[in-house]
């Protein structure tokens, strides 16, 4: 067996929280990962057939029966993954009455995975019916994308015009835009159905006053996704009130067009 720690999928899991923490996105336990794997690749780190431990979600997640993740602990920092990752992640298997998680690595000091284990197994069903590559659910608190939600109204789409009329890489980078569900009761299975069902039509939705969800086949897609909405709310919150030149819809729609790019329907005139 090759030694865990060196795998592809812990030594991407341990890059993204330190780059999300030091983006100060993450504060103190903030923010969650979770990451589909093939049982061929943990294959050749773990035994399948040892569980440590079986650890009831709380929730069905039928359709993902027998499929592994990689996750964040809950109550656990992002500060902290990259030293201690044994600790603050585990390796769960979805068991076969669907509601239980077994463990398989990690989790070390007892602890379990993230209080938004709903969303995130909930997200993950949604979007593999919409994309068999897609891989990754990522959670984090960006600080500017927060600010932009807390001023503007939620309304999706008048959102993403907002953003696409900030930056000329947003329309490239989501075309099919943002979602917002209103504030909610996070942690919960309400707002896991919520989010799933919001997530089929966005790979990216926002939490508001909360924080932001995106997905992605690959860690670089999702954090590429939440990456550019912040940079992007980061200029509007910069410019609140003072923009004289916004992006004009006839450059957003030939941007879109020089990409190729169906732009989400009913934002630009
Ligand atoms: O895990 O971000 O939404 C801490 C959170 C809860
Ligand atoms: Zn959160």
């Amino acid at each position: 067996m090759k030694d865990i720690i060196n795998a592809p999928f812990v030594r991407e899991m341990c890059e993204a929280t330190a780059n999300m923490y030091r983006l100060g996105w993450d504060e103190r336990n903030g923010g969650n990962i979770s990451y589909l794997l093939e049982e061929k690749e943990v294959s050749e780190y773990l035994d399948l057939k040892r569980v440590l431990r079986k650890i009831p979600t709380s929730f069905s997640a039928e359709k993902l029966i027998g499929r592994i993740f990689i996750v964040t602990g809950t109550g656990k920092y992002f500060k902290n993954v990259e030293k201690d990752p044994e600790t603050n992640l585990g390796i769960v298997r979805i068991g076969t009455d669907g509601t239980t998680a077994e463990l398989l690595w990690g989790f070390k000091d007892g602890g379990k995975f993230t209080s938004e284990f709903p969303t995130h197994m909930m997200s993950h069903i949604s979007r593999l019916e919409v994309d068999k590559k897609h891989r990754i659910v990522m959670h984090t608190h960006p600080t500017y994308t927060i600010a932009m939600n807390t001023v503007c109204p939620l309304d999706e789409k008048d959102f993403t015009h907002k953003l696409w009329q900030s930056n000329t890489e947003a329309v490239i980078v989501f075309p099919d835009g943002v979602g917002i569900l209103p504030c909610m009761i996070c942690g919960t299975n309400e707002i896991g159905i919520a989010t799933a069902e919001k997530i089929k039509k966005f790979r990216l939705v926002v939490w508001t006053n909360h924080g932001i969800y995106g997905t992605g086949a690959t860690m670089d897609e999702a954090f590429g996704l939440i990456e550019t909405v912040e940079k992007t709310a980061q200029i509007y919150m910069l410019t609140l009130g003072k923009a004289i030149n916004i992006i004009p819809d006839d450059i957003i729609k030939g941007l879109a067009k020089l990409w190729n790019l169906t732009p989400l329907e009913g934002v630009l005139k």
